[in-house]
């Protein structure tokens, strides 16, 4: 914990990306630090990461040293999906389908040459998807966060926090399109899924939450997907 015997958390969201005029990531990350900021045992910061390998590792270690957060919570839209996911590991790869906002595609390639092949969330994301249960927010746990951004920004704060000791618990949410961003599009189903932003601020507010009130519990609950 911080000094001044608040928990400092970091929420980040990213930038745009590929054809998407807007991330709802960004938007929630700033609207969910808001809601975290009002919490009186708290300190919050919010930030946007680039999409772009390269500044976002640079991005996320001056955070991290600059803020020295005990929480960091990342986020990153995934389109098509109809719930916010809680990822449960990172794996040691940048396998791009699409460049980056830089033009980089990196194909196969470690984030950490000398990492670990995997990190698991350091998140109680067991409690955290039971209590976004109990207030009727649709939300799975995820066993994979793919192999561009959204597993990178995860690999590299689980890797900081395994190697400095901070942020102490860490993890990602992916999230959906907002209504509005869907509303124009079409997909094989017709108009993809999407969740109005007031729940996923909800479910990030939520998720720290829970997060704060188990940080120094060690288990997880234990309950099925
Ligand atoms: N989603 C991408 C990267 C940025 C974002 O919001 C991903 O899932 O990797």
């Amino acid at each position: 914990m911080s000094t001044s015997n608040k928990f400092k958390v970091l929420i980040t969201g990213y930038e745009p990306f590929g054809e998407e005029k807007v991330n709802p990531s960004e938007i929630v990350a700033k609207e969910a630090a808001l809601a975290v900021g009002k919490l009186e045992n708290v300190d919050v910061v919010a930030a946007v990461l680039p999409v772009s390998f390269k500044r976002a590792r640079t991005a996320l270690n001056e955070l991290l040293k600059t803020h020295k957060p005990d929480i960091a919570l990342s986020l990153g839209l995934w389109g098509g999906i109809s719930y916010v996911t809680l990822e449960r590991v990172a794996i040691n790869v940048m396998d791009a389908r699409i460049p980056d906002n830089d033009g980089n595609q990196p194909i196969d390639e470690p984030i950490e040459p000398e990492g670990p092949a995997a990190y698991f969330t350091t998140l109680p994301i067991k409690s955290i998807l039971k209590k976004l249960r109990e207030e009727g927010i649709p939300a799975m746990i995820s066993n994979s966060a793919g192999t561009f951004l959204c597993n990178f920004a995860l690999y590299e704060l689980l890797h900081h926090g395994a190697t400095f000791g901070y942020p102490k618990r860490a993890g990602y949410m992916h999230i959906p399109y907002l209504p509005e961003q869907a509303s124009v599009k079409r997909s094989w189903c017709g108009i993809p899924p999407s969740m109005s932003l007031d729940l996923v601020v909800k479910a990030v507010v939520t998720a720290v939450k829970v997060t704060v009130e188990r940080f120094h519990i060690i288990e997880d609950e234990k309950i099925p997907p």
